[in-house]
């Protein structure tokens, strides 16, 4: 069993998006253990996007992901990190499969809807990082 974290960006909660999001994550069967609407400081995007620091996109996507509230959850499930992964679709919207989260709601890299991490050790970090022990819920 796998934990991993996602978020619903700015652009996909601005657009009404967050119930189809939501509901393709849970009909593909993902158990959702944690779940919020918040709005992203600064500090905290630049711990969670701290990776791309130095990239030319970097200042856009933080002012981006802090411009308005966003969802974070914790899905689990079997394989939860690729199975997110290949839900959303290709980072850049444009080449993301129809299907897909990105393929079917998204047009443009900048705008591309949803974040999952992107493997076990950032899943535990981001998890960690937008979530408490005592929001997170165990339950079958
Ligand atoms: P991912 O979200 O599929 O894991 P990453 O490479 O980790 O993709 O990039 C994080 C986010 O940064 C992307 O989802 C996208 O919103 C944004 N991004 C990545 N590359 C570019 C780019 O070349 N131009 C603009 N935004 C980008
Ligand atoms: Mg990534």
């Amino acid at each position: 069993m796998e934990r991993t974290l996602i978020i619903i960006k700015p652009e996909g909660v601005q657009r009404g998006l967050i119930g189809n999001v939501i509901t393709r994550f849970e009909q593909r069967g993902l158990k959702f253990v944690g779940l919020k609407l918040i709005h992203i400081t600064p500090e905290l995007a630049e711990q969670h996007y701290g990776v791309h620091k130095g990239k030319g996109f970097y200042a856009g996507l933080v002012k981006h992901i802090t411009s308005s509230p966003v969802v974070v959850g914790v899905v689990e499930g079997p394989k939860a990190i690729t199975i997110v992964r290949t839900s959303m679709g290709a980072t850049n919207a444009a080449e993301a499969l129809p299907g897909t989260i990105r393929g079917d709601y998204a047009l443009e890299i900048g705008f591309n809807i949803v974040h999952g991490s992107d493997g076990p050790e950032t899943a535990i970090q981001e998890i960690n990082l937008f979530f408490k022990p005592e929001e997170l819920v165990d339950y079958s």
